[in-house]
Order: C-alpha cells, then structure tokens, then sequence
C-alpha cells in the first residue's frame, strides 16, 4: 500500500519536527526539509521518511526539493519561518526585517509555486504555518507581525484563486508555543531573554500541540478545508494579555 504524501519544511527542529513525526504517526511518508542535513536526516531515519537538504530562501533548493518530492504531493506543512529581532519600526533592522520577508513569505511562495501542480494532482492540501502575529500587532513586533499578516494574506488570496482546483489552502495560527528556537533566533542566541518570553507562563504550547493540530487539519476529508485554527494556550488571552504565576 502507498503511503500518502506530505513535505515539511523547516523540519530539523519544534513545530516542523514535531509534525513530521506527527504525520508519519498518521500513516504519511514524510519528506523532511531543511537547512540542517544533519538533524534532518536523523529524523527521516526515525521516522521512515527522506530527508532533503533545503534552505526555502534558494531557488535551485527549491527546484531540487519538488524534483524529489515528485508529480504527487499530498500534504505540504509551509513551517520554514521564524522572527529576528523585537524593536520597535523606528530602529528596527532593515536586514532583519529582510530576512523574515525573505524566509516568511518568498520562502513559502516558492515552495508553493514549485508544488503546486503535484498538491493539485493529488488533491492535496496547504498548511501554512502563520502565527497570531500575522493576526494582530505588538510593539516591537512590526518585522515579524508584517510578515506574517502577508502570509495570511497569501494564504486567503490563494483560497480564492484556487477555488476551482483540487487543492485546499488553509493556515494554523499559533500564539505562545515553547521551542527549543523560536525565541532564542529571534534574540539572536541570547538564552536569558529567549527565556524571559515563557517565564511564570504555566503551561505555555509546546511543538507536539501544534503538530497534533496540523495532522487533523491535513487530514480531513477532501470536501472539508479549515480555513483558519487559531491555537494559544490558556494562559494567553491575546499576544500582549499573558497570565504570569
Ligand atoms: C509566535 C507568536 O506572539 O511571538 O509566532 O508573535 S508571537
């Protein structure tokens, strides 16, 4: 029997490792993408899946990444991403905010494009991995927040342009999720303020709740697309409302 099959990007750590695993727990072969071959490779070795070698930013690894997924693709997890800094617009980083467009969204369109035709043919569905910052604002967030409301945006205007296809397009946006990464790139190694972020925070997501919701959202019927799933944890009423002990 053949397995379906998913591709997720952003695989060698958190929410994107995590998924992996949750998706081949469901029954999926997996194709593992990253820029970390290393860690990549250990997963697909655990799971059972392949690993591919990919930065989204290149587009020669992107064009080598849809030659090894092939003509059929079931499920597409778009989790490469992620945030480089927190100031404010005034002094924010114009190569921080650079790279983030760059990763966020050109990243995730390129992904798209390449795929596109293989998800079609097999009926497939989109997972974008947003955020609830591409939902609201917060001081010192702009790079990011901006990113990742043009991913939203990507997401809703693909929904309507593919209407007619097979194919569904749908977005999870998570709030405060602790991974191993997430805080310590956007602080750029800084280990004490990567973890001022989750103090007092009770039980802040982890990667696996995350990973579960995609699974159920990729694996709905064909008929059945989730447009959007907003996930936070309880503690977290929106992003600046945060319920510390
Ligand atoms: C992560 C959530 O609140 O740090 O995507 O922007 S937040």
């Amino acid at each position: 029997m053949t397995h379906p099959l998913a591709l997720v990007t952003g695989a060698s750590s958190g929410i994107g490792a995590a998924t992996a695993r949750a998706l081949a727990a469901a029954g999926h072969e997996v194709v593992c993408a990253a820029r970390r071959t290393d860690r990549i490779a250990d997963l697909a070795a655990e799971i059972d899946g392949r690993a591919v070698t990919c930065d989204v930013t290149d587009p020669d690894a992107v064009a080598a990444l849809a030659a090894e997924v092939g003509d059929r693709l079931d499920v597409l997890v778009n989790n490469a991403g992620g945030a480089y800094g927190l100031d404010p617009v005034a002094t924010g980083d114009v190569e921080d905010w650079r790279a983030m467009y760059e990763v966020n969204v050109i990243g995730t369109l390129r992904v798209v494009q390449a795929l596109l035709p293989s998800l079609v043919a097999a009926e497939g569905v989109i997972v974008n991995v947003g955020s609830i910052a591409g939902r609201t604002s917060y001081e010192g967030g702009a790079g990011y927040t901006a990113a990742k409301h043009a991913l939203a945006t990507m997401t809703e205007t693909m929904r309507l342009e593919l209407v007619d296809q097979p194919v569904r397009v749908t977005e999870i946006a998570p709030g405060m999720v602790q991974t191993e990464g997430f805080s310590l790139t956007r602080f750029k190694g800084d280990r004490e303020r990567a973890e001022q972020v989750y103090a007092g925070v009770a039980e802040p997501l982890v990667a696996d709740d995350i990973a579960e919701a995609i699974t159920w959202m990729a694996t709905r019927p064909r008929h059945v697309n989730i447009d959007l799933m907003v996930i936070k944890p309880r503690a977290q009423a929106a992003a600046h409302k945060v319920h510390r002990e």
